[in-house]
C-alpha cells in the first residue's frame, strides 16, 4: 500500500445487471494526486469474467430497452438531470479530489455533463429519421435509425464525468445498452455517476459498470464478440490498439477521440491581450491535460518579442497548487508517469536547441510536497524538420511558441503534425480566419477564443491521428445507430424502381398458372 487509507475511503463496487458487487479478487487504490499519501478508495480490478458478465447483462436487457418508447427513455434523463443538479457540489468535490483539477473547473465539468443529459432529454421528442420521395408514386420511403446493440464506453481520467455522459447519453437514448469502464485514475466519480443512473430509474442491465485497467478490462471489452460499438477517448496509441482488437472481432464500430497537438495561432493583426489570454487558457487550464490543450502557440514574427514577454510574465503569475484553494489556477498532474513524460519532453526541448523562456520544473513549495506538481515550461522553437517537441503530444504544462512569417506558412506549420483536433486563430481580419478555417486540419475551430471549451451539442472529434471520423458528444448518435432504408408499397401490384420489369418469367407464369385452381 502506498499510503494511509482515508477514514471513510470508498469501497468500490462494480454494477452488473442492476446489482452492486464488492471486489472478490484483486483491488487497486484510488490516489489523490495532490496528496499522494491519501488513498481515497479501493476498487475491484475488473477481470475478463466481469466483462463477460457485464456484456451478457447488457445484451439481455437490450430488447426490452430498445422497445421502450424513445420518449420514456428520454424522461429517465430528465430524472438524471435533476439528480445531477441536486448533487453538483458534492460531485465537483469528488472530481477535484481524485482528478486534481481545481474546484471551479470540476464544477464546470459537472455542468458540462449536465448539459449533455439535458440535451439528450430535449432531443427525445424531436423528429427522428427522414421521409424521402420515391421514383414510384405508390411507394413511401423512410430513413430510420436503429440502435446497434451493446456499447462499450471506455473513458479517460481528464474528463471523467462529462466524457462518459457524452457517450452514455446518446447511446442509451437511441436504445442501446452499455458497459462503462471508467479510468482507473478516477473510479469514484464514475461509480457515483452510475449510482445516479440507477437512482434515476434506468432498468437493470441498461448501464453496467466494470472497474479496472485498460490492459485487462478495456481490452476484454474491445475484443468482446458481443459488443457492437466501442466508444473510447484516450491516447492515439491505445486507440490504435483498440481499433485493431475491434476489427479482429467482426469489425465492430469504433468512435475514437485521441491525442492532439492543438494550437493557438496569433496573426500579425491580433489583439495582443486577447491573444495572450487565449494562449494561457489553452496551454495551462487543467494543467495542460486536455486532449485539446495547446501544445503550440504559433506567433507572427512581428509580434514575437512582445507576445513572448507578456505570455511569460503572465504565466509566472499563475498559481499551481491545491485544487481546493480558490486562488489556484491549476492543480497537479494526474500521476508520476505524467510528470516523468513532461519532464522528459522539457529535456528533449533543450536537446533540440529550444530557446527556453521559463522552466517551472517540479514545484517545491510546502503545498506541493505531497503531490504531482509541475510548473509551466515555455520555449521558442523554430519550425524545422524532425523537431519532435513541436509535433508530439506532451499532455502537461509544456508549450512551444513557434514563429511564422506569413499566414500561408502558419497553415503549413499548423498542419505539420500527425494530429488534427483543435485550432484557434486570433485575428481581426475576416479574410484571414477564413483561410485558416478552410486550410487547417481540425475537428474544432475557434476565432478569437482559446482552442479549448467546446459545447456538448456540437460534434467533438478530430482528423488524422486525433480520431477516426466518428465525433463524440451529440454527434455520437451516428456511431451508436445504423441508418435503415424502409420502403412501403401502397399499390396492389409491384412496380420496381429503376424501370425494371416486374413481370415474372414465362416459366414462372406458367407454373403460377398451373397452380391456379381449376
Ligand atoms: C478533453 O479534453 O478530453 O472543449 C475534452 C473542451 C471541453 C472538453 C475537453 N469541453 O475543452
Amino acid at each position: 500500500m502506498a499510503g494511509s487509507i482515508l477514514a471513510g475511503a470508498w469501497q468500490g463496487r462494480q454494477f452488473i445487471a442492476g446489482r452492486w458487487h464488492a471486489a472478490s479478487g484483486e483491488v487497486f487504490e484510488n490516489i489523490n494526486p495532490a496528496q499522494t499519501e491519501q488513498v481515497l478508495g479501493l476498487y475491484p480490478r475488473g477481470t475478463a469474467d466481469d466483462v463477460d458478465a457485464a456484456v451478457a447483462a447488457a445484451r439481455r436487457s437490450f430488447d426490452a430497452w430498445r422497445r421502450t418508447s424513445r420518449i420514456r427513455r428520454g424522461e429517465l434523463f430528465m430524472n438524471l438531470a435533476n439528480l445531477i443538479r441536486r448533487d453538483t457540489d458534492q460531485l465537483a468535490e469528488v472530481l477535484a479530489r481524485e482528478n486534481g483539477k481545481v474546484l471551479n473547473e470540476a464544477r464546470a465539468e459537472i455542468i458540462e455533463g449536465l448539459h449533455m443529459v439535458e440535451y439528450v432529454f430535449g432531443t427525445a421528442r424531436q423528429p427522428v429519421g427522414q421521409v424521402v420521395e420515391s421514383e414510384i408514386a405508390g411507394k413511401d420511403l423512410y430513413v430510420r435509425r436503429k440502435p446497434r446493440g451493446v456499447v462499450a464506453v471506455i473513458t479517460p481520467w481528464n474528463f471523467p464525468f462529462a466524457v462518459p455522459l457524452w457517450m452514455l447519453g446518446p447511446s442509451l437514448l437511441e436504445g442501446n445498452t452499455t458497459v462503462f469502464k471508467p479510468s482507473e485514475e478516477t473510479p469514484e466519480i464514475g461509480q457515483r455517476l452510475v449510482q445516479l443512473f440507477e437512482e434515476a430509474g434506468f432498468p437493470p442491465g441498461t448501464i453496467n459498470l466494470v472497474h479496472g485497467t485498460g490492459e485487462v478490462a478495456g481490452d476484454a471489452l474491445a475484443r468482446h464478440a458481443d459488443v457492437d460499438v466501442v466508444a473510447f477517448t484516450g491516447s492515439y496509441e491505445v486507440g490504435a490498439h483498440i481499433r485493431q482488437l475491434a476489427a479482429a472481432a467482426d469489425h465492430k464500430t469504433c468512435a475514437l477521440e485521441l491525442g492532439s497537438k492543438s494550437a493557438v495561432i496569433v496573426c500579425q493583426d491580433a489583439d495582443l491581450r486577447l491573444a495572450v489570454n487565449a494562449a494561457l487558457l489553452s496551454a495551462f487550464k487543467t494543467t495542460g491535460q486536455r486532449c485539446v490543450s495547446a501544445g503550440r502557440v504559433l506567433v507572427h514574427r512581428k509580434l514575437l518579442d512582445q507576445f513572448a514577454r507578456e505570455f511569460v510574465d503572465q504565466t509566472q503569475r499563475l498559481k499551481f497548487g491545491d485544487p481546493f484553494d480558490p486562488t489556484v489556477f491549476a492543480g497537479p498532474m494526474i500521476n508520476g508517469s505524467g510528470v516523468d513524460k513532461v519532464l522528459s519532453y522539457n529535456e528533449l526541448a533543450r536537446q533540440e536547441q529550444a530557446q527556453v523562456l521559463l522552466d517551472g520544473g517540479r514545484l517545491t513549495g510546502p503545498e506541493h510536497a505531497q503531490g504531482w506538481f509541475l510548473g509551466p515550461f515555455v520555449y521558442v522553437q523554430e519550425h524545422r524538420p524532425a523537431v519532435r517537441t513541436i509535433r508530439e503530444e506532451v499532455f502537461g504544462p509544456h508549450v512551444a511558441i513557434v514563429p511564422f512569417d506569413s499566414d500561408e506558412q502558419a497553415v503549413e506549420i499548423y498542419n505539420d503534425t500527425p494530429y488534427g483536433l483543435s485550432m484557434a486563430v486570433i485575428t481581426e481580419d475576416y479574410r484571414r480566419w477564413r483561410l485558416y478555417r478552410d486550410e487547417c486540419d481540425y475537428g474544432m475551430g475557434y476565432v478569437n477564443l482559446p482552442c479549448i471549451g467546446a459545447e456538448v451539442h456540437l460534434p467533438f472529434g478530430g482528423v488524422k491521428r486525433s480520431g477516426n471520423g466518428q465525433p463524440s458528444a451529440a454527434a455520437l448518435v451516428d456511431a451508436v445507430t445504423h441508418k435503415t432504408a424502409f420502403t412501403v408499397n401502397y399499390d396492389r401490384k409491384i412496380i420496381m424502381a429503376q424501370g425494371m420489369s416486374a413481370e415474372t418469367s414465362d416459366n414462372t407464369k406458367k407454373s403460377a398458372r398451373n397452380n391456379e385452381p381449376h
